[in-house]
Order: structure tokens, then C-alpha cells, then sequence
């Protein structure tokens, strides 16, 4: 899968995005993960790529040129029109829902605004996704872009590997993940839970699943409601259908 991410700070984007699971999955060929500098596309003389907002009001605004032949330039390079995301706390919210609902794209834009935002017109030109990564206010979309790159990354197949394995973790099913104990047996006076040890595969699947119906419970109740649950779990765990 390829993403192509439209930034003014490219540097940013490609360190952070060429280490870890991600980074291995580059370097074996599965993702390709490629920055793209707006500055490299001004026609400006003095390599401007904003300006003061029409009608006043604080900072600057990324104007459209610049943007929209970034743009054009990887379009042309895939051949025909790709999903486009612009990264706003405008959007809805990104969910593991929407990562597995991308991850079948064979090529990505994200658009990494700053400043106070970006010329609505080119974003009516170009964007087919408006996209937040939560309810709080960043400075630019590099960081969510960084965010969406690796949770959609993780869903394309062969970039997980056995040893980090997305079958069993938190939103499987709508529920939390189950806690995790490795050794020693006992730490700070705490012993690791005895089931963990029983070689009881039956029973440790059940006590997992305890678990992970318990901490959703504590931790997330919002999301119980989707959550794939047996009708005798719902009534052990008392959650209701309503
Ligand atoms: Cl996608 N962009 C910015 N600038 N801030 C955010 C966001 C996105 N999502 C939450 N806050």
C-alpha cells in the first residue's frame, strides 16, 4: 500500500514513519511511505505557500496552488483519483473500523494543514475524507496523518507478523484487551494469575475473556453496546440490550 502525505514539514513525517513494525514493513517492500514537501510546488518567487485570510482574523492560510499541484503531481503518478484525506478536528473521529475500511486502498493522500487552515476551494477540489483523530486541538495534520498512516498500516495483510499479531487486542470484538503477565511469578509481591500457569488452554481463554469483558465494563462502557457478546454474557455481566 502506498501513502502519500502532502506536508510542509516532510521531515517530520519520514523519520517517525521508517522505524518499528512500520518501518520493517517499508523495508519489505509491503508499505511505501513517501512525504511530500507543498513548499517544492510554489510558484511564489519568494516560496510563499500561505497568506493572510480574506476578511481578517488571526494567523495564515495555506493557499490552494501550491496544494493542489502537490496534488495533481502524485494523481498523475497513480493513474487515477485516490482517496483523499484532510486531516481536521472537523471530521469525524478515525476508528479501528474506519483503519480496516481503508486498509484495502492500494494508494492514500493525507493533506497536513497548519496555520489557521487551508483555502476551502482546494480542499472542495481534492479531499473525499474529512478525518480527526479526537476531540482536542493540534497545531498541524502531521501528527494525526502519523496516526492514521500506522493504525491502517497495521490492517494491510503481512505487515503484522506472528510475533505482533492483530488477532486477539483491544477492539477485536468491540471489547478492551485482556491483561498481559510475563516473568517472574512474582513481582513486588504480586503473583502473576495461577490460570496463566495451569496449562488449561479452555480455562485461560475463558479467564481472558472475563477479563476482557470486566475492564470494558470499568474502562469503556460506551462501548459494551457493539460489543459481540453471547446472550449468557450479557446476562452475567448484566449489560442490556438497550
Ligand atoms: Cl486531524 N488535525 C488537527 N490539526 N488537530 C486535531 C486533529 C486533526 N484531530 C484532533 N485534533
Amino acid at each position: 500500500m502506498n501513502f502519500y502525505i502532502l506536508t510542509l514539514f516532510p521531515e517530520m513525517v519520514s523519520q517517525a514513519m521508517h522505524t518499528s513494525i512500520i518501518g520493517k514493513a517499508v523495508e519489505r517492500g509491503l508499505l511505501h511511505i513517501e512525504a511530500i514537501n507543498i513548499r517544492d510546488y510554489t510558484r511564489d518567487k519568494h516560496m510563499k505557500t500561505d497568506d493572510y485570510p480574506y476578511g481578517g482574523g488571526a494567523g495564515m492560510v495555506m493557499q490552494a496552488q501550491p496544494v493542489y499541484d502537490a496534488y495533481c503531481a502524485v494523481k498523475e503518478r497513480i493513474g487515477y483519483t485516490p482517496r483523499t484525506v484532510y486531516l481536521t478536528p472537523q471530521g469525524p473521529t478515525f476508528t479501528q473500523n474506519m483503519a480496516k475500511e481503508m486498509a484495502i486502498e492500494k494508494n492514500m493522500v493525507f493533506l497536513c494543514g497548519h496555520y489557521e487552515g487551508v483555502d476551502e476551494r482546494v480542499l472542495e477540489e481534492i479531499v473525499t475524507d474529512y478525518v480527526s483523530i479526537g476531540d482536542y486541538v493540534l497545531t498541524g495534520g502531521e501528527l494525526p496523518a502519523m496516526v492514521m498512516v500506522d493504525a491502517i498500516s497495521r490492517m494491510v495483510p503481512g505487515v503484522l507478523t506472528n510475533e505482533t499479531s492483530g488477532i486477539s487486542e483491544s477492539f477485536e470484538g468491540g471489547l478492551l484487551e485482556y491483561p498481559q503477565y510475563t516473568r517472574p511469578f512474582q513481582w513486588n509481591q504480586k503473583e502473576a494469575p495461577g490460570v496463566l500457569l495451569s496449562g488449561d488452554h479452555q480455562k485461560i481463554e475463558e479467564w481472558r475473556r472475563e477479563q476482557s469483558i470486566l475492564r470494558t465494563q470499568k474502562y469503556r462502557p460506551d462501548l459494551l453496546k457493539e460489543a459481540d457478546l453471547t446472550i449468557k454474557e450479557k446476562a452475567l455481566y448484566r449489560i442490556s440490550d438497550l
